[in-house]
């Protein structure tokens, strides 16, 4: 179990869930390992730090209308079988006790999980023209629902606080609200050892944690500082828009010489809400609270009066524009919902139809 403890096994001995157990029982030959890499052709796994072997994904999985989430992604735990040198399978998933996960792209309902079992979120920014709270208010939403703890990290310190010390202290104050919710931010230069230290609270071994933001933001860069050696590939930003170059092209896990795992990631384009997130739990309980005091229960703060959202706003106490991305990603949010229960609903009722087809059949031809 030991080498385990070291790509981020959390528990002293098998862990204490049904079924967790369940699925060991049903493969006493499989052996534990954990998704390091995530390719299109399948998946690295490992055993301990230092050995690392491709596996075949599940002939399930490969379905085209498999939900990806149920597939395995980074950081997930699965049982693996066959002789190590030669072929080896996934023959099971094991259950996640967290994951970030986002709207995929496309016109059908789908879900990508970013990374699975991981502690911490990194929501990596940079000082410079990638600064953005209205993106940093959308990672938290998304990581919040997920069951792990957000940090947001703003790398660049070093360049921005030489170009513009003000404009830095203004950056922090106005993610003032983050941290009244008990949502740490650092600033740091990523490339410098001492600097990312503030990070290591969060990266005592046996932890997992992994770095979202855009590309050019500074993952890779700090992977590395963090690691004290230059794994992964970084490249410079462009100079007019601060824009990286989608440098890191697929996910993977790193183990630390402190004994956390670190994940990096490629920088995301587009962060959809899955319909699961709730506003309130993801950053946005102040503005639920003051929508609570309002004098009409279905106030939407715009014309109606004793609306105690607009009057925050009117008084200062709540910015605009963080108002107006919270009304966005509500309408967001309740749009991916609607699908999810629209794609739930088909769901079952599929396996209605599937079951009347059965029995049917069975009537007419003694099926049993
Ligand atoms: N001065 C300074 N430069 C940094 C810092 N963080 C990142 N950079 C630079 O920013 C550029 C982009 O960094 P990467 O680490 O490649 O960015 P990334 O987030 O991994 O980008 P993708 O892999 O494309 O998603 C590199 O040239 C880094 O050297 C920092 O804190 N200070
Ligand atoms: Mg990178
Ligand atoms: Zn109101």
């Amino acid at each position: 179990m030991t080498p385990l403890r070291a790509i981020g096994w959390p528990y002293e001995g098998p862990p204490d869930d049904p079924k967790w157990r369940e699925l060991m029982a049903m493969h006493p030959q499989a052996q534990l390992a954990r998704v390091i890499e995530q390719h299109r052709s399948g998946y690295v796994m490992a055993d301990t730090p230092d050995t690392s072997f491709k596996a075949e994904s599940l002939p399930d999985w490969q379905r085209p209308r498999f939900p990806a989430q149920d597939r395995a992604a980074v950081g997930d735990w699965v049982l693996v079988e066959g002789v190590p040198g030669e072929e080896r399978r996934i023959v099971a998933l094991l259950p996640r006790h967290s994951a970030i996960k986002r709207g995929a792209a496309g016109e059908h309902y789908k879900q990508q999980v970013i990374a699975a079992n991981i502690d911490t979120v990194f929501v990596v920014c940079g000082l410079d023209a990638d600064f953005n709270p209205r993106r940093i208010e959308r990672y938290l939403l998304l990581v919040r629902s997920g069951g792990s703890e957000p940090v947001v990290v703003l790398t660049k310190a070093d360049k921005a606080v030489a170009e513009n010390p003000d404009a830095v202290a203004d950056a922090i104050a106005g993610l003032a609200e983050l941290e009244a919710q008990d949502i740490a931010v650092r600033a740091v230069n990523a490339k410098d050892h001492d600097s990312v230290s503030v990070l290591h609270a969060w990266l005592q071994a046996g932890r997992t944690a992994v770095l979202v933001g855009s590309s050019g933001a500074g993952k890779s860069t700090l992977t590395n500082t963090l690691l004290g050696s230059d794994r992964m590939k970084t490249a410079d930003v462009r100079e007019s828009d601060s824009r990286g170059r989608h440098t890191t092209t697929h996910r993977a896990l790193i183990p630390l010489p402190s004994g956390a795992c670190l994940i990096d990631t490629p920088g995301m384009r587009e962060l959809k809400p899955t319909g699961e997130e709730d506003l309130g739990e993801g950053g946005f309980a102040d503005i639920e609270a003051l929508a609570g005091n309002c004098k009409f229960n279905d106030c939407a703060h715009e014309r109606e009066p004793g609306c105690a959202v607009r009057a925050a706003i009117e008084a200062g106490k709540l910015d605009r524009d963080r108002y107006g991305n919270y009304l966005k990603l509500r309408d967001e949010v309740a749009g991916a919902a609607d699908k999810l229960a629209t794609r739930l609903a088909q769901k079952s009722e599929a396996r209605v139809i599937g079951k009347a087809l059965n029995k049917r059949l069975d009537d007419k031809y003694g099926r049993h």
